[in-house]
């Protein structure tokens, strides 16, 4: 998976009911990320944001306590972004009002056999190595280092990483656990078992795919998902497109396995839950939900601080990017249907003007789109090579996805992206095309 063209794209199932999935976990607000396109990953450029970290968190040390050959010592600072995205859906499909019961997420996931087969492969495991998708969100990393942790507390020697770049993000640095990471080449070359966390497909793990194929075929891989778009990868599935977040998952594979809910354990599992729901706001935000984000307090999470971290906090050079991307903003009422389109721009001029690196700018396009009068709402940033990621949310009433796909990108319905080269200019009137040949899904919003 590579190309410029479009990101992996996460595909909770929660984000196509139009729940939650995933808009970006980690991002700066409470809409989140972008939706990445499936399969592409954001390979150019993503190291030189290292030096932005979001706070100006030391890096990462990533040295393994178990025995993994390495010492190894990433740390970069800033996290790669790019691909994050977003995967949440801003607002999909609204789910009707009040529909609490029923499609929740829950430990509903699959049928027995497949947890009991899954618990049977790790008992019987002593080295076990989690990976969880590139530019890994509040979920993927939170899941896999919650899980890494209660295998630890097994007594298994767990290791965990993701493909390159093998960055931290900023705002992921204060999740526990992060002494079980290891660079993706420092991973046992033949781990016993593998379980891949938050991965709608193998080509998700970036250079650790190949790895996960070895174990697939070895009989060695679980897989523990909640996307709707999951490729089927993996010899035991433990994949829920109604979980709310894979945080759902490692809960109940966390309670199969006899391991107590730490304070350490429970952390990552919130930040999962808490990126997934756009911190408790999607559809997707089940009772089910609330009850697992309750016991998750009551076992020592610190809600304000996590939210704080997550979403709560930026350098002021970025409210100064934000300032002038929202003074740049075009509205187009007559775009999009008529429904109305507006967009900005933020050059990488712009940002390196305040030292803001790339991969802080996701929560722009959550600003971006509280517009009243626009049904859809774009922004084009510029990375560090001259390419331009287009984040584009729709209200429900304009398929964006399909426009992007069109474009060569990917994502849902009311949340997509693509990337493109050449002048903004050029790059909306291209997308205005796209958008008109899009259909209306019929969910539009109610007028307000
Ligand atoms: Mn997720």
């Amino acid at each position: 998976m590579n190309g410029s063209q479009g990101r992996g794209a996460e595909t909770p199932a929660a984000a196509r009911q139009g729940e939650c999935a995933l808009y970006e976990a980690a991002g700066h607000g409470s809409g989140g990320h972008d939706i990445v396109p499936r399969g592409a990953s954001r390979t150019r450029g993503e190291r030189s944001h290292a030096q932005g970290a979001r706070h100006a968190a030391p890096p990462v040390p990533v040295a393994p306590e178990a025995p993994p050959p390495v010492e190894a010592t990433v740390a970069p600072p800033a996290p790669p972004a790019a691909d994050t995205e977003p995967v949440r859906p801003a607002a999909s499909a609204p789910r009707p009002a009040g529909s609490g019961g029923s499609a929740a997420p829950g430990p509903s996931v699959p049928p027995g056999p497949e947890w009991e087969r899954a618990v049977g492969l790790i008992s019987a495991a002593d080295e076990i190595c989690l990976v969880c998708h590139v530019a890994p969100d509040g979920d993927a990393l939170g899941s896999m280092l919650a899980l890494a942790q209660a295998l630890r507390a097994l007594g298994k020697n767990a290791y965990a990483s993701f493909g390159e770049p093998f960055t931290v993000p900023g705002i992921l640095r204060f999740l526990p656990g992060q002494d079980l990471l290891v660079e993706p080449g420092r991973l046992p070359a033949a781990p016993e078992l593998m379980i891949s966390l938050d991965a709608a497909g193998a080509a998700r793990l970036g250079s650790l795919a190949e790895r996960a194929g070895r174990a697939e075929r070895d009989g060695a891989l679980i897989v523990v998902d909640h996307h709707a778009s999951n490729t089927g990868f993996g010899v035991v599935r433990l994949v829920d497109p109604d979980a709310a977040a894979t945080a759902v998952l490692v809960d109940e594979l966390v309670r199969r396995l006899g391991v107590p809910l730490d304070r350490d354990i429970a952390q990552g599992l919130y930040a999962g839950l808490a990126s997934d729901t756009g911190s408790f706001k999607y559809p997707c935000t089940t009772p089910q939900v609330h009850d697992l984000a309750g016991r998750l307090l009551a076992a020592g999470v610190r809600a304000e601080a996590v939210s704080r971290e997550l979403w709560d906090r930026a350098p002021f050079g970025y409210l100064q990017v934000l300032a002038g991307a929202l003074a740049r903003a075009r509205l187009e009422r007559d775009a999009a249907g008529g429904r109305g389109l507006v967009w900005t721009t933020i050059a990488r001029t712009d940002r390196d003007a305040r030292d803001v690196p790339y991969d802080q700018l996701e929560g722009v396009i959550d600003q971006l789109r509280r517009t009243d009068e626009a049904e859809v709402a774009v922004v084009c940033k510029e990375d560090d090579v001259g390419d331009w990621y287009v984040s584009t949310r729709s209200k429900g009433g304009v398929d964006v996805g399909r426009a992007c796909v069109a474009l060569g990108g990917g994502g849902h319905s009311t949340a997509a992206a693509f990337t493109a080269s050449g002048e903004p200019a050029d790059i909306i009137d291209g997308l205005r095309a796209a958008l008109r040949a899009a259909e209306p899904t019929g969910e539009a919003e109610p007028p307000q």
